[in-house]
């Protein structure tokens, strides 16, 4: 066998329930809170206004038991909650992978989308169960939900990574996505005001 620095681990399987979007072993559970998004909204005091008001769930994420490692390769499946801040939908915070490497998201349920922004250009894919929207190194990354159902999706991604939330605050994701009369709409980014 291969002489690796940091042994694999085991082969093993792993059960993934689409309809109950879970995976089987189960890894840790990451829950993000309004109150964990703090400057990504556009309306600062719409966000304030929502962390007082019993701070909601947004999204929270599920991970199977693969260690986020350099080779390794974890899985995660992302369950954001329908809901709008200001008129902006809800959303991950995003982020970018410093060591530059591209992952996979499968739509499983409801209506998202997958936003990304290499510091240029802005990219837009619409998530509807059954895509697979394909973020390429160096793309940042932001799963947005633009329906009235939770949206989940699951995340295939190399395990040495790593996840840069600071560029996203610092750069911003090129667009925003506000709710509009008949679905979604994309605007310029705007700073925080
Ligand atoms: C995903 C994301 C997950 C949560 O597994 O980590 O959807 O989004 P944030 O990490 O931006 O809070 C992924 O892209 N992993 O690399
Ligand atoms: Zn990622």
């Amino acid at each position: 066998m291969t002489d690796f620095a940091t042994p694999p681990i085991a082969p093993f399987a792993i059960q993934f329930d689409a309809d109950a979007a879970r995976l089987t072993p189960e890894g840790p559970t990451l829950v993000r809170r309004m109150s964990a998004l703090e400057g990504l909204f556009a309306d600062h005091q719409a966000w304030e206004a929502a962390v007082a008001d019993g701070d909601p769930i947004v999204y929270s994420v599920q991970s199977s038991p693969v260690p986020e490692v350099n080779r390794e390769l974890p899985q995660s499946i992302t369950t954001i909650e329908p809901g709008t801040t200001a008129g902006e939908f809800w959303m991950t915070k995003g982020h970018q992978h410093p060591d530059h490497q591209g992952e996979i998201y499968l739509a499983l349920h409801g209506t998202g989308g997958l936003l990304m922004f290499d510091g240029e250009e802005t990219a837009w894919l619409d998530m509807t169960p059954g895509t697979i929207g394909y973020i390429p190194p160096g793309w940042a990354h932001r799963s947005v939900n633009v329906g009235d159902d939770p949206y989940k999706f699951l995340a295939v991604y190399p395990g040495g990574a790593g996840h840069d939330y600071g560029w996203v605050l610092e750069h911003g994701m090129g667009n925003r996505v506000y709710s509009t009369a008949d679905g979604h709409e994309l605007r310029p980014f705007t700073a925080r005001a």
